[in-house]
């Protein structure tokens, strides 16, 4: 029994290495090394190269090292028949909700703009937002979702999510359904998007649904690229409907160069790292699950196959 990491960025020996910290009786290899396939029960993957989970012909357990699995579906060789777990942590949490409130407290006061006209050499007082006058309205209201909702209370916003199942969170308005999803939109100033990208939301993020915002709204993406049609925003943007964007996710990441979002001045961009799992806070979590696996106990932060989430 031992456990491979499979990823493509350079955290690898820094994910291999605290899992045998964690747990020095681990057998944890990196998927780039020599090592023996066919002793691998569990993968720790981010962005795995697609077909390397169809590697490991004893493979029990896939865990994502972060919230999102949507790049896990997309691999149709990736085992079926196996549980896939995700990473719920405070850390990443709490994370994603200051960078939404710093992304928001932004465009109340005009910094973006400001930092254009700087280096354009202008002196261009404008007009600013007050906390008290903007509803911010966050689609997903799940474990980052519902935290970054109720952090903006405690600054005084008003606060709306839309989620699938209806919600009980206090201080937020909430909505849930297809039903739903118009009333939420149309008082909504500020969008934060916070879905998993499933077969039901990817797009979602159109000319049909941004339209349904107030003009001069401004839109949030930090969950996926895939959640939007990328014309449709620069439609409604140049068309001033939408006062601006700010996104971390892409379609493709990085971004290539030949994007219009990198040139388009309503655009902010970061480059997807508003939340990041912090391997100190979640590794425990998947040591836990490793033993959880070979005590035929439930694992914990199972993730739903039909839903895809
Ligand atoms: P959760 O699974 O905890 O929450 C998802 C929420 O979305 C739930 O409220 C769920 O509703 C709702 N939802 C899902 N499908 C639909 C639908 N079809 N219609 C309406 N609502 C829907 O996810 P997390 O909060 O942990 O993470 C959300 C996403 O954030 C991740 O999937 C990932 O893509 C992204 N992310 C981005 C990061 C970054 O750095 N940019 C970092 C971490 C995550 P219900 O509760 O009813 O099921
Ligand atoms: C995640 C992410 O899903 O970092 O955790 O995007």
């Amino acid at each position: 029994m031992a456990i491979v990491v499979i990823r493509q960025d350079n955290k690898i020996e820094l994910w291999k290495n605290a899992l045998q910290k964690a747990d020095n009786s681990l057998k944890v290899y990196s998927y780039l090394e020599d090592h023996p396939k066919d002793e691998i029960t569990m993968a720790v993957t981010w962005k795995h190269p697609t077909g390397t989970l169809a590697n490991y012909p004893n493979l029990k357990f896939i865990a994502s090292a972060g919230a999102g699995v949507d790049y896990i579906f997309e691999d149709d060789s990736r085992p079926k028949n196996i549980p896939i777990t995700r990473i719920v942590d405070p850390f990443l949490a709490g994370d994603m909700s200051e960078h939404v409130l710093a992304v928001i407290f932004a465009h109340l006061k005009n910094l973006n703009v400001y930092k254009l006209d700087q280096v354009a050499n202008v002196w261009g007082p404008k007009e600013y937002l007050r906390i008290k006058d903007v509803t911010v309205g966050i689609l997903g209201l799940g474990e980052l979702g519902a935290l970054t909702a109720t952090d903006l209370t405690k600054f005084g916003f008003k606060v709306q999510g839309w989620s699938r199942s209806k919600k009980n969170i206090e201080g937020v308005a909430t909505f849930s359904g297809a039903n739903e999803q118009q009333e939420f939109l149309k008082t909504t100033d500020v969008l934060v998007c916070l879905l998993p990208l499933t077969t039901a939301t990817e797009g979602i993020l159109n000319k049909a649904l941004l339209s349904q915002l107030p003009k001069n709204s401004y839109v949030i993406n930090v969950a996926r690229g895939g959640h939007l049609v990328d014309e449709d925003l620069i439609e409604l943007l140049d068309a001033n409907h939408l006062s601006g964007a700010c996104l971390d996710v892409y379609h493709t990441e990085p971004l290539p160069k030949s994007h219009p979002f990198w040139n388009h001045k309503k655009v902010h961009m970061t480059p997807h790292y508003a939340s990041v799992s912090d391997t100190n806070s979640v590794i425990p979590q998947m040591v836990e699950n490793y033993k959880r696996l070979n005590s035929g106990e439930k694992l914990q932060n199972l993730v739903d196959s039909d839903k895809g989430y």
